[in-house]
């Protein structure tokens, strides 16, 4: 596997990224939390995820934008509040493992493992395996092997930042399903409407889904997401909650939109010594 002539640094920063470039697609992702940070589409010339300007490449914290991994759990720990949001995953340095190319394109296989850190925060064994396909769709396989004495539960989402004008966006897939709105006091609703416009700040835990969406920019079909995962969450965060965050700009509220998909709330796995676990995501100009 001769990898050199793909490492580049991220910008005024010590990290390591694989940059990609062929017939499909220039790709970008971060060794560090495994994050594809770039995906552009050269069959329809669209970037197809959103990275904040003021995105900070620095070890242990979270990179805005493209698509963090939430692992080993989702959102805050459930019972300790000091544990990081979103798990340690985005926020742990990956191995690169191989990059093999083909005439479908380059697939990137990048690992974690459990360290000293890791331990501290989720005491199990385990070995995490992102396999991201850079062609004319980007795909994303999550394989998690138990490699501990004993059983384990996680919950996890690739918590992913679609480049949109957000006042003119609309998510399909979720009607008629249920929800946990995380901005009025964890309340299970349903999806009535067809399509979840965005005139607020949105924050939506949507437990069970078909793992199927389509993003629409101004009524048009602008991009697809498929998942074998079963949750989804759906979230902006508007005015307000955008200038509490030191990584997006004022105004960038109005430039994306999250649609995660994982496995969140009653959707949380368990997984058996020794055993494994697959997901899928692929996102792709709709
Ligand atoms: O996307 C859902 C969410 O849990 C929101 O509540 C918001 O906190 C967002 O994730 C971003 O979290 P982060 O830790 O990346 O700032």
């Amino acid at each position: 596997m001769e990898v050199q002539k793909y490492l580049v640094k991220l910008e005024n920063s010590e990290l390591e990224a694989i940059q990609i470039s062929n017939l499909f697609c220039e790709a970008l992702i971060s060794l560090h939390g495994a994050q594809v940070l770039k995906f552009h589409s050269k069959k329809c010339n669209k970037d197809l995820l959103w990275l904040s300007d003021l995105a900070k490449f620095e070890t242990g914290k979270a990179i805005r934008g493209g698509i963090p991994l939430c692992f080993p759990w989702f959102g805050g720990h459930p019972t300790d509040a000091n544990l990081p949001a979103h798990g340690f995953a985005r926020n742990s340095l990956w191995q690169l493992k191989d990059i093999t190319e083909d005439t479908a394109g380059h697939h990137v296989l990048i690992e974690l493992t459990d360290t000293a850190a890791t331990r501290q925060l989720w005491n199990y064994a385990f070995k995490l395996q992102m396999l991201i396909h850079c062609g004319e769709e980007l795909k994303l396989e999550f394989k998690l092997q138990n490699l501990d004495q004993h059983a384990f539960e996680f919950t996890f989402a690739w918590h992913s930042y679609f480049p949109v004008v957000t006042q003119h966006a609309s998510v399909l897939g979720l009607q008629d399903t249920h929800y946990i709105d995380q901005l009025d006091e964890n309340k299970v609703k349903t999806q009535t409407s067809q399509g979840i416009e965005f005139t607020a700040e949105t924050d939506r835990v949507y437990p069970k889904t078909s793992g199927k969406f389509i993003i629409q920019q101004n009524g048009e079909n602008h991009i697809q997401i498929q998942s074998t995962a079963k949750s989804a969450v759906v979230w902006n965060p508007w005015i307000k909650k955008a200038e509490r965050l030191a990584d997006v700009a004022n105004d960038a509220w109005q430039e994306f939109i999250c649609v995660e998909t994982g496995q969140i709330a009653s959707e949380k796995v368990s997984l058996d010594a020794g055993e494994t676990v697959q997901y899928q995501l692929s996102i792709a100009t709709a």
